[in-house]
């Protein structure tokens, strides 16, 4: 209904916005007979309830925003964890002024106010959920890692970024699998990993993400941090960019942040700049030599164009290829199909017939050697790094 702004040197302790300021802003909540008043920056549990009690309306900071998106986008019961546990840790501290909320939508029926008892019996209440969602989603976050070490061996691809970047829309056009695609802010919650036939008899799985946003609560970021996992240690971290918006040089630095913030490993990194069609070749030319001059490697690609994934997956195949390690194997000369298959998939350096098994240095495919591994009756050896 209104926006209002203020240039300020340090925020008010007690209003975040100067006193005169908030004089204004009652004035516009009454002319308008607004009923929220959301800011766009987070207010300590002191302000929120001040501003409450001065503008005489509900006052939301980005945080709770950002969180209640969240909670309504919320889907599996691991989302629905960590939006909880999210949305306990911002409570907590606000716990009385909230209640006050509570009594004025009940208000009529007689209730008291709460009182000192009631309010510590909720802190309580909330510790002891607080404490059993962590339990779970601890739990939750073995499981993952229980299931990401079955998957060693294959190569793995995770795509980051900030949120309506189009990175659900890439994995469901390499995978040919339905997602949630929507045009609006937080449309994935959960990482979804599909496996991708990437041509060639290249294959990868791909891991689909939450998006991130600028000045993402923190209390966010630790909750989501087990679906978020899935993007640690991957072979290649897709930073997927939405080059059709105005400020994607924004956008790029915000995702780079959290991944930066999250401490992952980060073997190696493709940058993708998505929604070229939305570029006027002349924009298209000028963002590549910005690209080129900022960026390491990066492919440009669009979800809508008929062949506009294509030069990604090349990168993919790319990128698999360069992913080839070279080992020492013992394998029994009698695995006559194994041995058909490390020559038909790998490289085979050297040979040498020992008896019963035969040893090899070979360059071998991260899928291969998965297999390979997973069997009894085979040996690996790292190869010595002149081989
Ligand atoms: N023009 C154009 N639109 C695209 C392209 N890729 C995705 N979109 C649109 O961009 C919007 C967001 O796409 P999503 O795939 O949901 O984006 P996301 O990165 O998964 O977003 P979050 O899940 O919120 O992080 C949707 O409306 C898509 O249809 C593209 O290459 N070109
Ligand atoms: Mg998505």
């Amino acid at each position: 209904m209104a926006t209002v702004q203020q240039s300020l040197q340090a925020p008010h302790p007690a209003y975040y916005i100067g006193t005169g300021k908030v004089e204004e802003l009652r004035a516009v909540v009454s002319d308008r007979a607004g009923s929220l008043v959301i800011f766009d920056e987070d207010l300590t549990p002191m302000q929120g309830q001040k501003l409450e009690e001065m503008l005489g309306v509900r006052v939301m900071d980005r945080t709770e925003l950002i969180i209640d998106i969240f909670a309504l986008r919320a889907r599996s019961a691991e989302a629905k964890m960590q939006v909880e546990l999210a949305q306990l840790e911002y409570l907590m501290p606000r716990l009385r002024r909230m209640w006050s909320h509570l009594s004025r939508i009940r208000g009529g029926i007689g209730l008291r106010g709460p009182g000192e008892m009631q309010l510590e019996t909720d802190r309580r209440m909330i510790r002891r959920r607080i404490r059993e969602l962590k339990r779970r989603l601890w739990k939750v976050a073995q499981q993952r890692a229980t299931e990401r070490k079955g998957r060693a061996g294959e190569f793995r691809v995770a795509l980051v970024g900030y949120t309506n970047a189009g990175k659900s829309s890439i994995l469901a056009a390499l995978s040919g699998s339905e997602l949630f695609i929507e045009d609006r802010l937080f449309a994935t919650l959960d990482s979804a990993t599909r496996a991708v036939d990437l041509g060639e008899g290249f294959q990868a799985l791909v891991t689909d993400t939450v998006g991130f946003i600028r000045k993402l609560p923190h209390h966010l970021v630790a909750s989501f941090r087990a679906t978020l996992e899935e993007a640690n240690g991957v072979d290649l971290l897709c930073h997927v960019v939405d080059v059709a918006h105005p400020r994607w040089e924004d956008q790029y630095e915000v995702a780079e942040g959290v991944v930066a913030d999250l401490q992952f490993n980060v073997k190696r990194k493709l940058v993708v700049f998505n929604k070229v069609d939305r570029l006027t070749h002349v924009e298209q030319a000028a963002i590549k030599e910005r690209a080129e001059a900022l960026l390491g490697s990066h492919v440009f690609s669009s979800t809508v164009e008929p062949a506009g994934l294509d030069t990604l997956r090349a990168m993919l195949r790319q990128a698999i290829r360069e992913g080839w390690r070279t080992v020492m194997l013992s394998i029994p000369a009698s695995a006559g199909s194994l041995l058909a298959e490390v020559y038909r998939e790998g490289e085979v350096l050297r040979r040498e017939e020992r008896g019963v098994s035969i040893q090899m240095t070979a360059r071998l495919p991260m899928d291969v050697l998965g297999r390979l591994r997973s069997r009894q009756d085979v040996a690996i050896f790292e190869a010595p790094p002149a081989a």
